[in-house]
């Protein structure tokens, strides 16, 4: 089957400049490091990511693409974990092998702290020379029955499939640090081919993990392309509940069942072309997701992290030059931001993308105010 991202037309949608308050006027900004009456940063040097350097936002390096983002929480530190874009100009598919990690106090100084993990961590992954296909992933901490923080780190490569069918699957690994190293504790993939045959043909519809842990404990991976799909995982966060299978010397996992596993598909999300992403605010959950192709970035809301997902439209158009987009909604310091990639970096593309980030502002019935990129010189 042909993979649409390398088929479908680039539709470059004008970007206007604006900043928006929680009350809908604009205001006057000067850069990115104008701040609100929280102090809490409105504008952003947009892409945020774009040296390889210690210092990615201000050392004049070499630039780096990075795409995908997905940010954790802890303290005052937002994580932010990337994919990263390797490919050169002109070529028409993605070069990704590793994960990388960036992380803040302010929102606005990034600290590199360098690649995370690799596709070849999985041992069951079958990257090549063209591409380790290293793509979406989310991270979450949990701290164990024993009060020892733990990290899981669900990403998408491809291989693992039963019959060695060529295909993407979601693996998870573990670490004791937000920074790694993590491992595989299964040996295998945790969502296989076969685990959406029902619903879906193509090789790549099992991507782009985001996992929710509810205020009752209970833990929930969502993902897919084309279509959504979510099952709740077990409470060690690496088995999907109802899952059995045996053990090999290794502790590795074999003879993997899942008869008893549900997994549930979400029929009601128009255009929905991958990249979900769940959180809470104010005891409303928020699934913004990939929307149609070159994509923008909708929202659903729910009452539970199961839905069922009422539609609530568009809040970002697609961007200039890239047909991805992917979003991560979170929240750090008492405000609400919104992560995604464009193509802003000298010599992007839809395969050379950039993180980018932007705050989210709300209605007073919860819903999202449209989201317009800021940059450095967003004014009036
Ligand atoms: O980065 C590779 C793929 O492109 C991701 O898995 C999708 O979300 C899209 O951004």
């Amino acid at each position: 089957m042909i993979n649409p991202k390398k088929i479908m037309p680039i539709v470059l949608a004008s970007v206007a400049i604006a900043v928006v308050t929680a009350c809908g006027t604009k205001v006057r900004q000067a850069g990115s490091n104008v701040t609100d009456p929280h102090d809490s940063p409105t504008t952003f040097d947009n892409p945020i990511i774009k040296y390889d350097t210690q210092d990615p936002t201000n050392q004049v390096g070499d630039i780096i693409y990075t795409a995908d983002p997905a940010a954790m929480v802890m303290d005052d530190t937002v994580y932010l974990y990337t994919t990263h874009d390797e490919q050169s100009v002109g070529a028409d598919d993605y070069r990704m092998y590793d994960y990388r990690l960036w992380t803040s106090t302010d929102m606005l100084n990034w600290k590199n702290k360098g690649t995370v993990l690799r596709y070849s961590d999985f041992d069951w992954a079958r990257g090549n020379e063209t591409t380790g296909n290293a793509y979406a992933h989310h991270v979450i901490h949990r701290k164990d029955e024993t009060g020892k923080s733990l990290y899981y780190f669900y990403a998408t490569v491809e291989g693992g499939q039963t019959d060695d069918e060529f295909g993407f699957a979601i693996g998870v690994a573990v670490s004791e640090s937000p920074e790694g190293p993590f491992t595989d504790p299964r040996g295998m993939p945790m969502i296989l081919l076969e685990d959406t045959a029902a619903y879906k043909e193509h090789s790549w519809r099992n991507i782009d993990p985001a996992v929710f842990i509810d205020d009752d404990g209970r833990a929930y991976l969502y993902w897919g392309n084309k279509q959504l799909w979510w099952v709740e995982l077990e409470s060690d966060l690496i088995h999907l509940k109802g899952e059995s299978y045996t053990v090999d010397e290794n502790g590795k996992m074999q003879n993997r069942d899942t008869s008893n596993v549900k997994i549930n598909a979400v029929d009601t999300l128009p255009n929905f072309e991958e990249a979900p992403y769940v959180s809470k605010h104010n005891d409303v959950y928020y699934l913004v997701y990939a929307a149609g192709f070159p994509e923008s970035i909708a929202y659903a809301t729910s009452k539970s992290a199961t839905g069922p997902w009422q539609y609530q439209g568009i809040i970002m158009d697609p961007l200039p030059g890239t047909t991805t987009i992917h979003p991560a909604m979170f929240d750090f310091k008492g405000e609400t931001y919104l992560a995604y990639h464009n193509a802003g970096l000298p010599g992007g593309g839809s395969y050379r993308r950039s993180v980018c980030v932007d705050r989210v502002y709300f209605n007073e019935d919860g819903t999202i105010k449209p989201i317009v990129m800021t940059s450095k010189d967003s004014s009036e």
